[in-house]
């Protein structure tokens, strides 16, 4: 499959299973998993050339390891990113001292009257290097990196899960957990 059409079917299978399952058609377990199977058929409603080994490619290519397949690689989910209610079962755990998150210097103003909010996904995305962070805040425009105090929020009680492709979810962040906000104030 050239490059251009799996990024066009990744990008088709993102939403479906992370936004809009029905309108792919596709049905997601409570855990957010669909047969592979289902997948395949939905997907070659629009590709009728797509094939079982190109959703396998797009699995293990994927550049930030977006799908997981179940051990017996019959079904497939979204590591993390759904706005759908689906529960991943993953488990609290310690994060690193600090996390990253980025953002658009628009929003500012905005985060520190309310702190990091979730907005239509599941968590508070949040990194552990800079780099990622900083692509993920490009996407939204003049792009800053703040600094999260994660382990005085853990001491402080809060939650943190690590999604099966690396990324750190939490809650919500309040402002006074962001180190460097005040930089830009
Ligand atoms: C901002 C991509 C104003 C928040 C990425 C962000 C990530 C606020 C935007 C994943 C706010 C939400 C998630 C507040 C938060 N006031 N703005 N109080 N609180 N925001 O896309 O973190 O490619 O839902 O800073 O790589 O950008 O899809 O979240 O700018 O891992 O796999 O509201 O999505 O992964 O935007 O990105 P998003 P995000 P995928």
């Amino acid at each position: 499959m050239n490059p251009h059409l799996i990024k066009k079917i990744s990008k088709l299978m993102s939403w479906g299973l992370r936004h809009k399952p029905e309108e792919l058609g596709v049905e997601l377990s409570p855990e957010g998993w669909t047969p592979v199977q289902s997948m395949l058929s939905a997907i070659q409603q629009r590709y009728p050339e797509v094939v079982l080994g190109d959703i396998h490619q797009i699995v293990l290519q994927n550049d930030k390891k977006r799908f997981v397949l179940s051990d017996d690689q019959s079904r497939i989910r979204a590591a993390q990113g759904h706005s759908v209610t689906v529960n991943l079962g993953y488990e609290a755990i310690q994060p690193p001292d600090l996390l990253f998150h980025g953002t658009a210097k628009r929003f500012l103003e905005s985060i520190a009257e309310e702190g990091l909010q979730k907005r239509s996904r599941h968590h508070v995305h949040l990194s552990k290097n800079v780099q990622t962070a900083r692509q993920v805040g490009s996407r939204h425009g003049q792009v800053v990196v703040l600094e999260v105090d994660a382990e005085r929020m853990q001491r402080d009680g809060f939650a943190f899960f690590k999604s099966d492709n690396g990324v750190w979810l939490t809650d919500s962040v309040p402002s006074a957990y962001i180190m460097n906000l005040s930089d830009y104030l």
